[in-house]
């Protein structure tokens, strides 16, 4: 969809933020499945500035405007901690949205789509893979810190803005439907997909449970914790800025450390052609560990104990998102070739039975790091 948008488009919708200078262009950046995000550049006098354009897509997001109200309620949160805590460079540590010229947080163009703006944070990287054991344990540690500035969020509840978004159950049975409808034809040929999502359908209430009985508290959280939201200083390698809120909202903490499991752990990429390759690398585990028991200072023992079962879940989870998106005609998900989701499934499905065959190591782990802290 981003490609058919022009320069003189993106223009158009830059000018309603308060962004000053003059526009010179816009280059499409990022990798993300949902939302369309641009880098604009402007001259200030001769001296040049950028910024984030981002298109909030309203088909995945169905209330932009809750969306915008999360997030200004939590980075604004956040900018006051930094600031009362004296933290250097603020804008850099949380994203910093940028208000329109008629004073609103959001921009509907002509054609109805929502537009936001942010302060780019100039010096650091999202990376789409990372390799590097520190790396883990720093975008682990920022995730952890991230919850931890949000305990106390004033308001009341955050909106819902994508209700039943890590509902494991509602997201097994969506799968279900969908080959039951089989509505383009594919099911019988991923027979063997379904059958291994069919095997695991017991782990889909572990956590469910769990929060039915109150033994898993909710908590505000980030929700889509993928290794290329958080962004990492380039001088230092600290993982300094939380990236893509906008299913920041209730859930529970191991929804956002079992995906960083999914996105950090895997040994290839998240669409491998060939899933063989796939594994979960325990020493990168053990980073992603150890960074968030220290930036996420108020887990309880049962969040603790189910770190390594989260991990497990949530792949299972997107595995079965990806299925039915293809079963559904891949509607959902960017796709670059029509067998993507497929591929996504099988890397997500073979990175499930890597975690299956390493269980008791990476419980191992966490108890590990779990008495070291006591
Ligand atoms: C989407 O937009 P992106 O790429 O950060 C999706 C996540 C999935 C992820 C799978 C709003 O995230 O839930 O885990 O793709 N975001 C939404 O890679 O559905
Ligand atoms: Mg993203």
């Amino acid at each position: 969809m981003s490609h058919l948008r022009t320069e003189n488009d993106i223009r158009t919708v830059a000018v309603n933020f308060a962004m000053p200078g003059e526009f010179l262009r816009s280059v499409p950046c990022g990798a993300g499945h949902i939302n369309d995000t641009y880098e604009v550049h402007f001259s200030q006098g001769g001296v040049p500035m950028r910024y984030i354009l981002q298109r909030i897509n309203h088909h995945v997001f169905k209330r932009p405007d809750l969306v915008m109200d999360n997030i200004a309620r939590v980075t604004g949160h956040i900018t006051h901690k930094l600031r009362a805590a004296g933290a250097p460079e603020p804008d850099r540590r949380v994203l910093t949205l940028i208000p329109c010229r008629d004073g609103g947080i959001s921009h509907q163009d002509a054609i109805g789509n929502h537009w936001r703006g942010y302060i780019y944070v100039e010096r650091a990287t999202a990376h789409n893979h990372v390799d590097d054991p520190h790396l883990a344990a720093e975008a682990a540690r920022a995730f952890g810190e991230f919850q931890n500035h949000l305990t106390d969020l004033p308001g009341g509840r955050l909106a819902d803005t994508i209700p039943n978004f890590h509902h494991t159950r509602s997201r097994y049975n969506s799968l279900m439907r969908a080959v039951a409808e089989d509505r383009v034809g594919r099911a019988a040929s991923v027979q063997d997909a379904i059958d291994f999502c069919r095997r695991r359908e017991s782990m889909v209430d572990v956590l469910l449970d769990l929060q039915a009985k109150s033994r898993l508290p909710e908590r505000v959280t980030h929700n889509d914790t993928k290794i290329n939201n958080v962004m990492m200083d380039d001088a230092t390698g600290r993982g300094i800025c939380i990236m893509d809120l906008d299913t920041v909202m209730p859930g529970l903490v191991l929804y956002d450390f079992g995906d960083l499991v999914r996105t950090t752990t895997i040994s290839t990429a998240e669409d491998a052609p060939d899933a063989s390759g796939v594994e979960m690398r325990l020493p990168m585990f053990e980073a992603l560990v150890r960074g968030y028991l220290e930036g996420a200072s108020f887990l309880t023992e049962a969040e603790i104990d189910h770190l390594a079962f989260s991990g497990r879940l949530i792949t299972l989870e997107v595995a079965l998102r990806f299925l039915t998106d293809y079963l559904e005609g891949d509607h959902y998900f960017r796709i670059k070739h029509p067998r993507h989701n497929l591929d996504r499934f099988r890397v997500q499905a073979a990175l499930v039975e890597s975690m299956e065959r390493q269980d008791a190591a990476m419980r191992d782990v966490v108890d590990r790091w779990k008495s070291a802290q006591n």
